[in-house]
């Protein structure tokens, strides 16, 4: 293989995946799940969350944390609350199951939430909240983690890298969408830095006495910070409370205690909220789609990009020319396929 490294268009590279999974033992729904989400990042350069993570979810199975034939049950009573037990599975394969009825009720009653329990959850959030803004829906969607990030004052990890996402459908092309970790950077990344051997940028992360570190090995012994101080420490708080607390679900404490170690990937619940914004503007005057356009414009008229555009702009660059792996990406993808 040349150390250029390979092209694979995204149907290819999703069969490879997909079939390491089958192999692992999941069933085809998750596979199948699992599979889309981690090439979908890869596809959109959010390498934090892309083929990196196929290792912690075989890693994950062969510990006995999360159930590979587990089939994730719908519960529906036609109320605004929609509930789906992942019964131990990936979490994906959980929201393939709940996100046409979440869309549907919220079409149906103006705002509805899905609450997934009892899943192994390793993925971006943004699919998932694309999933629903093309079916015309906002949504919010966040999760606990497991301990790896000091609340704001304080220096020993309590609170997950909790993501936050949000979407706002779009008439005209993509939607507006942002989703982030809740910590500085998601943990993802200081691990793509202690791999690539280097330095954490300042204010990332302590070691474990408390002191500020630069070093990708000592954040990962210590505590990483939340974003903007006490402001996304509150955020990462609401995570924990409307995420865990609320939907009967693990804290990231709580997750950190069930597996014992952060060396695999964490089993929690997830929220997601969905809205119709035609239904809330309930014919006021102006159309809510045609009001944000406005905002959206104004942004971009100061020169300020949307979030998402780095993202949209590397999904077309891999839909045209096929989405590149290193050298070294290919090898794992094929010692990964060897067993
Ligand atoms: P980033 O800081 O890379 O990006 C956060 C958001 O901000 C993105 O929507 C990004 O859009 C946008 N953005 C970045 N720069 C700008 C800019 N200059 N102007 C406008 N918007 C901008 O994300 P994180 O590293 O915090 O998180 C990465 C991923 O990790 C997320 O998808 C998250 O869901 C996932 N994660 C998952 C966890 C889990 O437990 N499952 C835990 C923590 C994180 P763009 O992508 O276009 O740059
Ligand atoms: O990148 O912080 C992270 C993360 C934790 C669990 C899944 N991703």
């Amino acid at each position: 293989m040349s150390e250029q490294g390979i092209r694979l268009t995204v149907a290819a590279l999703t069969r490879r995946v997909e079939e390491i999974f089958r192999r692992a033992g999941l069933t085809d729904l998750q596979a199948r799940s699992v599979a889309e989400v981690i090439v979908a990042g890869e596809r959109d350069a959010c390498k934090s969350h892309g083929i990196y993570r196929i290792e912690g979810c075989l890693q994950t199975i062969a510990a006995g944390k999360v159930d590979p034939r587990a089939e994730p049950l719908l519960a529906d009573d036609g109320s605004a609350v929609i509930r789906v037990n992942a019964k131990g599975a990936f979490s994906p394969a959980a929201f393939a199951l709940g996100a046409p009825v979440l869309a549907e009720r919220a079409k149906q009653l103006g705002l509805a939430a899905l609450a997934i329990n009892s899943c192994t959850h390793f993925s971006a959030l943004w699919p998932e909240i694309e999933v629903l803004t093309e079916a015309g829906i906002s949504a919010m969607a966040m999760c606990p983690s497991y301990s790896t990030v000091a609340p704001a004052g304080g220096s020993e990890p309590l609170l997950g890298t909790n993501p936050f996402a949000f979407g706002w459908p779009r008439a005209s092309g993509q939607p507006y969408v942002f989703d982030f970790a809740t910590s500085v950077a998601a943990r993802g990344e200081i691990e793509l830095h202690r791999r690539a051997g280097k330095a954490l940028p300042e204010g990332w992360a302590m070691d474990a006495a408390g002191q500020p570190t630069t070093d990708p090995e000592r954040a990962l012994e210590g505590a990483m910070l939340p974003f903007g101080g006490h402001k996304g420490s509150a955020i990462s708080t609401m995570i924990e409370l409307l995420a865990g607390v609320m939907i009967g679900d693990m804290t990231s404490r709580d997750a950190l205690d069930y597996l014992g170690t952060t060396s695999i990937l964490p089993h929690h619940g997830e929220l997601i909220i969905a809205f119709c914004p035609e239904r809330f503007a309930a014919g006021r005057s102006g159309n809510p789609l045609d009001r944000a356009e406005i905002l959206f414009e104004a942004i971009a008229g100061q020169g300020a990009r949307l979030p998402s555009q780095r993202r949209f702009a590397a999904r077309e660059k891999s839909l045209a020319e096929g989405i590149h792996l290193s050298a070294d990406e290919a090898r794992m993808l094929e010692r990964l396929e060897q067993g």
